[in-house]
């Protein structure tokens, strides 16, 4: 396994304190509208929350997602061909990659992740399923350029972002990182990405505030993460997890609304909260043909397919990274 050279991907002070977690949420609760980057709420206990979510009735991306590798292999074989090293951003789901492998006969497979521990169990969980496919994790945050590992310097690409991950940033954010993957995996590279759609708000919002509250634990496991890591005395008792549509964005947003004013400490250092404030804590984008195509293009990806599943919920979208030339 190789790790990305020049950084330190996790950094703790002396106390064994997470210090980006501590100043992102620092900086977050100092702001009018206090926000926290949604990436802090996948710790060990948020992460195994988000595994509950994907089986949840209301939370269809994962199934519509999985419906589509399943039924599209004789197209993604068609379109993609044999000999590629799937690089894949984020450790492999157990049960999307080995669709996708299996339609298309790849040459090697590059799992890329922060966590070396989640890299790890995929990788070898994937080496046991494919015997002979050779495997080449890499720890790495994939946010930046990433040196991929020598052995696939011959290969042409194909990188595999499933999950609708990038909803998750906004369209500044999603195009840096769109294009820091063009850059890690080259010219001639092709994209295979997962986007949710935009749909019904009461559709969207139910996926995102389930009867029966796990995505509530989701976020309220935030609040104990900061708690616990951050020396926090957040009154858990007094936020409610809510889901919001927020149309001119195109984007359902979470956040934990006070119920009454409260006072609480981090780290040393109070903050205050009027009843109906909220913290944000995490922004999923939703998609339309024109607007995914939009986000790809301005990144450097030209679009070459585009699959749905049965009910037209999700997309999943093919790009290639066609050397640049001059307009039009
Ligand atoms: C992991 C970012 C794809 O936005 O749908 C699910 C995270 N948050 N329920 C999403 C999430 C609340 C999820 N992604």
């Amino acid at each position: 396994m190789t790790t990305q050279k020049g950084l330190k991907l996790v950094e703790r002070d002396e106390e064994g304190v997470n210090t980006a977690f501590r100043s992102d949420v620092l900086d977050g609760l100092s702001q009018p509208q206090k926000a926290i980057p949604a990436r802090w709420l996948y710790d060990d206990a948020g992460s195994q929350l988000f595994e509950d979510i994907t089986q949840l009735p209301e939370y269809y991306p994962t199934r519509a997602e999985t419906e589509i590798l399943r039924g599209r292999a004789k197209e993604f074989s068609a379109m993609i061909g044999p000999g590629r090293a799937v690089v894949e951003f984020g450790s492999g789901s157990s049960v999307k990659t080995p669709l996708l492998l299996s339609a298309i006969e790849p040459t090697a497979y590059v799992p890329l992740d922060i966590s070396g521990d989640f890299l790890r169990a995929a990788a070898s969980d994937l080496a046991a399923k494919f015997p002979g496919l050779p495997v080449y994790p890499v720890e790495a945050d994939f946010m930046r350029k990433v040196e991929l590992p020598g052995e696939i310097d011959d290969l042409p690409n194909l990188g595999f972002f499933p999950g609708s991950t990038i909803g998750n940033m906004v369209a500044r954010t999603a195009v840096d990182l769109l294009r820091n993957m063009r850059e890690t995996l080259g010219t001639g590279a092709q994209l295979l990405i997962g986007m949710d759609l935009i749909k019904d708000e009461n559709v969207l919002v139910a996926a995102y505030d389930d009867a029966a509250g796990v995505t509530a634990e989701f976020n309220y496991n935030l609040v104990r993460r900061i708690n616990r890591e951050l020396d926090g005395d957040i009154p858990l008792d007094a936020l409610t997890h809510e889901a919001r549509w927020k149309d001119d964005f195109a984007r359902i947003e979470m956040h934990l609304v006070a119920g009454r004013d409260i006072e609480f400490s981090v780290y040393d250092r109070s903050f205050r909260m009027k009843s109906g404030e909220t913290i944000h804590t995490e922004n999923s984008h939703k998609f339309n043909r024109r607007t995914s195509n939009m986000l790809l293009l301005a990144a450097g990806w030209e679009p070459q397919a585009r699959w749905l599943d049965s009910e037209n919920r999700f997309s999943l979208i093919l790009a290639v990274a066609r050397p640049e030339r001059s307009a039009p």
